[in-house]
């Protein structure tokens, strides 16, 4: 009997996956290759159903006599293991950047006598309609916020990139990299204080307050469905702070990081060109205690930011304040440096694993940005956040074009630095 390889990776099943894997079962016996969750998160939207639960659903179905875990878009290593006789697929990948995966899927094919099959793609509106009610379930308030801790037990390394409103809400949910049959997107986003207060026109200083602040949150929310993770500066007075926390619980924030600063927080990046202070572990230890002691759910996370490095009180200072924020139940820890060189960053990963094995690490490459994904991942980090890269992008390109309209007295000369106004009227379709 001939043997027939589909790969899958939907949480809802309709009637057309079940014809096309009606037509596989009937060329022979049918291996389903269930595509693993970060591989569906990272070209679709995030799984509703985890990879065991989609892999119970396509083990039940009529014709399925076995299942596999696919764990790359790229087709050639269950292909190779498998040498199945025939590949069955939509023909939906002929185009676009699955095209890719099809070429090297059709030469693993022909290297040992495998056959493709490819059959009509259904694009009916009512899977449509199916698959945008899910993307929308993704933005319900216990679904979102529990995404984070799901994401780091999927990924070694988890990217965020900062939001500071609907727009750039939107950037950070639906920008997508599609490359040689890999897809690369953020995982979450990062409201950041820096930029938040900036887009306001404000000072760093934890002078938007709360209420504002929420707003943003709100804003991003209604736009997008990726987890959130909170810049709550220094959490403020613990008898605040312990409304706040809750407040972002409950609204499905799914992360806050607090920094152990005290007074007039000023932003990090100063270093110690401005006066700051850092707060004593004994009183930050107090913060997060309190601070968990509120919390509902399992899936919220409290992640402890230390300063020691950006105010060089030392590595043996920042370690000991480390041990001691997870010893009073931080969730994770942020460790922050202004150097260009990663070094200081990288000694603390070593020395903290050393010890502590599980703690998710958190880091914000600003100054120390030559360091990929996969290098931090090597390095154990497990929260990459680009923090301000949009606003500081933003801010010079609006600069740029304000001054050229005021050079030229007209606008003709700047437009070629916009985008069209076809293009800024569609942008954002009405639902
Ligand atoms: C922020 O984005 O507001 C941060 C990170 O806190 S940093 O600006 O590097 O301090
Ligand atoms: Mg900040």
């Amino acid at each position: 009997m001939s043997t027939v390889y589909l790969s899958m990776s939907t949480d809802i099943i309709h009637g057309g996956h079940m014809n096309i894997i009606e037509k596989a079962a009937e060329l022979g016996d049918l291996i389903v290759g269930v595509l693993t969750d970060d591989v569906v998160a990272s070209y679709k939207r995030f799984p509703l159903l985890a990879y065991e639960e989609r892999v119970k659903i396509i083990k039940g179905i009529k014709g399925v006599s076995k299942v596999v875990a696919q764990d790359t878009l790229s087709y050639r290593k269950n292909l190779e293991e498998l040498k199945p006789d025939y590949l069955v697929h939509g023909d939906n990948w002929k185009e676009g950047f699955q095209s890719s995966i099809r070429a090297e899927a059709i030469e693993v094919l022909a290297s040992y006598g495998g056959i493709l099959k490819e059959f009509p793609y259904s694009s009916d509106a009512q899977y449509q309609r199916l698959e945008d009610a899910s993307r929308d379930r993704l933005s319900i308030p216990d679904v979102r916020r529990s995404r984070l801790k799901k994401l780091l037990g999927m990924k070694t390394t988890v990217s965020a990139i900062e939001a500071h409103s609907g727009l750039t809400g939107i950037i950070a949910e639906k920008t997508q990299v599609l490359e040689d049959g890999k897809a690369y997107q953020f995982d979450a986003m990062w409201v950041s204080s820096l930029c938040d207060s900036t887009s306001r026109g404000k000072p760093d200083i934890e002078l938007v307050d709360m209420t504002s602040r929420l707003r943003t949150i709100e804003e991003i929310m209604e736009v997008t469905t990726k987890p959130i993770i909170f810049d709550g500066d220094t959490g403020g007075l613990i008898e605040h702070f312990v409304y706040n926390i809750k407040t972002l619980e409950r609204i499905g924030v799914s992360a806050c990081i607090i920094e152990d600063k005290t007074g007039l927080k000023k932003n990090s990046l100063f270093g110690n060109e401005v006066v700051q202070t850092q707060d004593s572990i004994e009183h930050f230890c107090e913060k997060i205690r309190a601070g968990k002691k509120v919390l509902k759910t399992s899936d919220f996370m409290l992640i402890a930011r230390i300063e020691s490095l950006i105010l060089e009180q030392g590595m043996d200072d920042a370690l000991k304040r480390a041990e001691a924020y997870v010893e009073a139940g931080a969730d994770g820890i942020m460790i922050h440096s202004r150097l260009k060189d990663p070094a200081e960053i990288f000694e603390f990963c070593e020395k903290f694993r050393a010890r502590d094995t599980t703690t998710p690490i958190v880091v914000v490459p600003t100054s120390f940005n030559g360091v990929t994904e996969a290098e931090w991942a090597e390095k154990n980090v497990n929260i990459v956040i680009y923090a301000n890269q949009l606003t500081r992008s933003a801010f010079p390109a609006m600069q740029n074009v304000a001054e050229t309209i005021l050079k030229n007295h007209r606008a003709k000369e700047a437009d070629d630095m916009c985008m069209s106004f076809k293009e800024i009227i569609t942008l954002i379709p009405e639902e």
